[in-house]
């Protein structure tokens, strides 16, 4: 069973950023469906052994393509929420430290520099998707998007990781911002938790 992320907030915590509407209903009705549908494809494609990471970087071995799809799509779903809802907070850590922000420095040439790639990279996506900012097992950095439920672990078969993820598909800031997708990615910023993204890269660097 892939389970959906426990939230470590309420669904009015992250007001005024994010109204507690559109988080009711993008976690227990949009996420909630796409773990269900990837559950039950996972099951279809006798892949329950594996994790929903090794899953995702290996699509391409699945034979029959309307279950690559719903792996695909549903898969995406259920990981890249999981990733979106964890690495948002009340209280966020508000930028990088440690060993995240020295590659940041090194990388991007500041966090804002950084900042001002994600917000290109979310702003600029056509239709529904995500920004990622995603890490390899040398600790390198990459900004970068992708359509619909897509994500770089599926597009690099495995060697890229998100560690940060927005959420542009409508329904993740209509209710509020309505057609200002631009507004949204800005007040995203408030409730980031730099201090949830530093672990996830810790993760990453250190399971090699
Ligand atoms: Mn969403």
């Amino acid at each position: 069973m892939y389970e959906q992320v426990k939230l470590r907030y309420n669904y009015n915590a992250l007001e005024p950023y994010i109204d507690e509407l559109t988080m009711i209903t993008h976690y227990s009705k949009h996420h909630a469906a796409y773990t269900k549908s990837f559950n039950d494809a996972v099951e279809k494609a006798r892949l329950t052994s594996k994790t929903a990471e090794e899953i995702l970087a290996s699509l391409d071995q699945v034979q029959d393509s309307t279950l690559r799809t719903q792996l695909l799509n549903n898969g995406g779903g259920y990981y890249n929420h999981n990733l979106y809802f964890s690495i948002m907070s009340p209280n966020p850590q508000k930028t990088p430290e440690g060993e995240l922000k020295e590659k940041i420095d090194a990388t991007f040439g500041s966090f804002e520099a950084l900042k001002e790639q994600l917000t290109q990279a979310a702003s600029t996506r056509f239709g529904s998707g995500w920004a990622w900012l995603s890490a390899d097992s040398q600790g390198n950095l990459q900004v970068s998007s992708t359509p619909n439920q897509d994500n770089p672990i599926t597009q690099s078969q495995g060697k890229w990781t998100p560690i940060l993820g927005i959420d542009v598909w409508e329904h993740a800031y209509y209710l509020k911002y309505k057609n200002l997708r631009g507004d949204y990615i800005i007040e995203f910023f408030n409730v980031l938790d730099w201090d949830e993204v530093g672990k996830l890269y810790k993760k990453i660097v250190n399971s090699d």
